[in-house]
C-alpha cells in the first residue's frame, strides 16, 4: 500500500513530571495551545492531542499527557488510561495508533513503578501484541536540558538500559537521544512510524 494513503498517525507522549513532554510536542506540532511548564511548576493537567504536523508523507498528532508523579502508586497506569482514551477518540476521527514516545530527561533519575501490567498496557496503546508484550512501537527518548558532555549522556543511557528501562527494552522498545532540534525530533517520529511496517 502506498504510504500516501495511510491514515493520520496518533502517537502518545508520556514520561514523569517536567521531563519535557510538552516541549517535545510543541516543538514538532507548533501547537501554540500547548503550555510548557517550569522546573518548579507542572502545567499539563490533562491529556490532549496536538494539532497535526507532517512527517514524511504522513500527518501526525501527538498526545501530550499529564506527567507521571514518580511517588504516587499507579500513576503510570492512570496516565496510560487517559492517553488510551484520547487515542480511542482520535481513532473515531480516522487516526491510526502508531506507538508511544516516552520522554526521559537525563538528570540521574530513573523511571519508577513500572509494574508487571504496565508493559501489557503499553503494548495495548501501541496496538501491538500484548502476550508477551511487543513494545517495538515504544521509543524511549532521552533529553538533556543541561547540555551534558557526550560521555556523561552515554554513561547515563547505559545505566538506564541496564536498570530503569530494562524491562521495556527487553520487550522490544528502543532508546534514542533527542538533541533538541525539530529535525532530530522528526527523525525520531519517522523511525517510530517505520517500526512494524
Ligand atoms: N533546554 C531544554 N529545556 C527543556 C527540555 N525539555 C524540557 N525543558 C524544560 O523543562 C521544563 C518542563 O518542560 P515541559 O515540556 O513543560 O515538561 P512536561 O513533561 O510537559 O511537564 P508536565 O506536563 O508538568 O509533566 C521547562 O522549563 C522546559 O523549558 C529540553 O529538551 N531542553
Ligand atoms: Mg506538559
Amino acid at each position: 500500500m502506498s504510504s500516501t494513503r495511510q491514515p493520520p498517525a496518533i502517537i502518545g507522549v508520556m514520561g514523569i513530571h517536567g521531563s519535557g513532554k510538552s516541549t517535545f510536542s510543541k516543538l514538532l506540532s507548533k501547537d501554540e495551545t500547548i503550555l510548557i511548564g517550569s522546573d518548579l511548576e507542572s502545567v499539563t493537567t490533562r491529556s490532549r492531542r496536538s494539532q497535526c504536523f507532517q512527517v514524511g508523507d504522513r500527518q501526525v498528532s501527538l498526545v501530550d499527557t499529564f506527567g507521571i508523579d514518580g511517588h504516587r502508586d499507579g500513576d503510570e497506569d492512570r496516565a496510560i488510561r487517559q492517553m488510551t482514551s484520547v487515542i480511542k477518540n482520535a481513532e473515531k476521527d480516522g487516526f491510526k495508533r502508531e506507538g508511544i514516545i516516552w520522554i526521559h530527561k537525563i538528570d540521574g533519575a530513573s523511571p519508577r513503578m513500572i509494574r508487571p501490567n504496565t508493559l501489557r498496557s503499553l503494548a495495548n496503546v501501541c496496538g501491538t501484541r500484548t502476550y508477551p508484550p511487543d513494545l517495538r512501537k515504544v521509543v524511549i527518548v532521552t533529553t538533556d536540558s543541561k547540555a551534558l558532555p557526550e560521555d556523561v549522556v552515554s554513561k547515563e543511557e547505559a545505566r538506564l538500559r541496564a536498570e530503569g528501562f530494562k524491562e521495556l527494552l527487553d520487550a522490544g522498545a528502543r532508546m534514542e537521544h533527542h538533541n533538541g532540534t525539530i529535525e532530530d525530533g522528526e527523525k525520531i517520529v519517522f523511525r517510530l512510524l517505520q517500526q512494524g511496517q
